[in-house]
């Protein structure tokens, strides 16, 4: 290549062998055709030889530690004149790896250096190189620098993303038992979607502002075929991750449906556009969803017309309610863990008046419960007469009289604090445990004359806790 005039060099290096060596190499070569017009140790000769030599070429000694590289290129590129920065590394023997500057940003360096090293693999010729070893390190130490930064940012976006949607009360409190695993679940899946949203954005983001393409840069990117270990981790990792998910949730479904023997019953009926409550064990029909806390609910839904769902969101779970008939009756459990007013809303578009169709659920303390019993069934006030209900709609009557009269069970005239004489020879007060010891479990202690199972042995089972204490009120009223 012919000039008119030779090609300005400015050599910078600490090391007066570097300068002296590379000016004699220059000069040996005549047909290179280049002037070394000075030699520079540090960047502040370097900036007041650029104006008095105005050089072409700017080669720099990359091996040189006591030159501050990075500020040595960052003030270059500052330099609006026409300039070109050449690193160049001295190897042992006869060669020497030159890191062609041109004029790109500091940051750029690093996708140069890569690609250089590439088109050296491909067998490109370039000036006077080799020793790629040294630029794949350079290039990977860039690479990292790129992973550890968007690997920070990922952990700091995910943090702040939990911590953020820890603001925004997304589901209203947890008042049920079921509630527990569902919250569970959530706060789980919603952790790992922060990171996974962290994860996508930062990267794309990371990419679009620091690898954005410099004005008049016109050189492709980097054609990249594909990296097994990588597509293989993105199909395991989030294939396990799904699977472990799939089986956490099976267990949380399984939870949310644990049967409660003793479950209250309650036919849950769904209708254009609102909801009526059965209690089959009371005869009472209510618009109003009374249950007792901490006692599990079996709500069997059924629908009048449309499909509706059954959902308070305080007790999280969710079950349709379809119409026609029996046959498609769907139970629901619920276990109040909270005392308060709640609303149940249906979560299927049922026609206008969807969005209204909400009734109140009121979940009372056990002791407000039977109260609300007593007042909804229009029972009596006095726990006596109550008792004497159950007596004959427990069927109690059948096998015990008031009057001294044996049946098949002892009568309980005068029972109350009398002394039993039992079966076994030993006798006992029956004060008030003793009559719940003999509802509850009949066998512990069998009156003396009268045999082994002969009494029901499922009352605790039927009878609620308020009822069988009625029942007691009821035996001692006839001392
Ligand atoms: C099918 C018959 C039968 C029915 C129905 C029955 N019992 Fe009994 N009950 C017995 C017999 C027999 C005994 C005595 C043997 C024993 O102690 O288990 C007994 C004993 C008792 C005793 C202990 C009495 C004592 O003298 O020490 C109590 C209390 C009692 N029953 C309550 C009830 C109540 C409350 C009901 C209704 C909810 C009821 N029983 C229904 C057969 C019956
Ligand atoms: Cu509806």
């Amino acid at each position: 290549m012919q000039r008119e005039k030779p090609q300005r060099v400015l050599i910078a290096s600490s090391h007066a062998l570097f300068g002296q060596g590379l000016r004699s190499l220059l000069q040996a070569r005549p047909e290179a055709d280049v002037e070394v017009v000075g030699i520079v140790s540090n960047l502040e000769e370097a900036i007041s030889a650029l104006d008095a030599l105005n050089p072409d070429l700017v080669i720099v000694d990359y091996d040189d530690e006591r030159l501050n590289r990075d500020e040595f290129l960052a003030h270059f590129v500052e330099v609006e004149r026409k300039l070109r920065v050449v690193l160049l590394s001295l190897q042992d023997g006869e060669e020497a790896i030159v890191y062609d500057r041109r004029t790109m940003a500091a940051a750029q360096i690093d996708d140069w250096l890569e690609k250089w090293s590439d088109s050296k693999a491909a067998g490109q010729a370039e000036p006077i190189a080799d020793g790629p070893k040294n630029v794949e390190a350079y290039a990977r130490r860039g690479n990292m620098k790129h992973l550890i930064i968007a690997g920070i940012l990922v952990v700091v976006v995910t943090v702040l993303l939990i911590l953020g949607m820890g603001q925004v009360n997304l589901l209203p409190t947890a008042a049920s038992a079921q509630a527990e695993p569902i919250d569970r679940m959530f706060d789980l899946e919603f952790k790992v979607i922060a990171f996974l949203f962290a994860l996508i954005i930062v990267f794309m983001v990371y990419s679009i502002v620091v690898f954005r393409r410099k004005a008049g840069d016109t050189t492709d990117a980097k054609h990249i075929e594909g990296n097994t270990r990588l597509e293989v981790a993105w199909t395991i990792v989030p294939l396990v991750t799904v699977l472990a998910f799939a089986f956490m949730g099976s267990q949380a479904l399984a939870e949310t449906q644990r049967i409660d023997p003793r479950a209250i019953e309650v036919n849950v009926i769904g209708s254009q556009w609102s909801w009526s409550f059965e209690y089959p064990e009371l005869g009472v029909v209510s618009d109003k969803l009374y249950l007792p806390v901490g006692q599990q609910a079996l709500l069997h839904l059924s629908s009048a017309d449309v499909i509706h769902s059954f959902w308070v969101p305080e007790f999280r779970v969710k079950q349709d309610a379809l119409p026609g008939g029996d046959e498609f009756v769907r139970d629901l459990r619920v276990t109040p863990t909270q005392i308060g007013e709640y609303k149940v809303r249906c979560a299927e578009l049922c026609g206008r008046r969807h969005a209204y169709m909400e009734n109140p659920v009121i979940v009372l303390s056990q002791q407000d419960y039977d109260g609300w019993v007593i007042q909804a069934t229009g029972l009596s006030e006095d726990p006596v007469e109550r008792g004497q209900n159950w007596y004959t709609s427990f069927g109690c009557n059948a096998c015990h009289s008031l009057d001294g009269t044996p049946g098949v069970g002892p009568s309980w005239q005068g029972l109350y604090e009398s002394q039993r004489s039992l079966a076994d020879g030993s006798t006992v007060t029956a004060d008030e445990a003793y009559l719940q010891e003999s509802i509850l479990n009949p066998n512990a202690k069998i009156v003396s004359g009268f045999g082994e199972n002969l009494m029901p042995q499922n009352f605790g089972e039927r009878m609620s806790e308020a009822q069988i204490q009625d029942m007691i009120e009821f035996i001692k009223s006839l001392r």
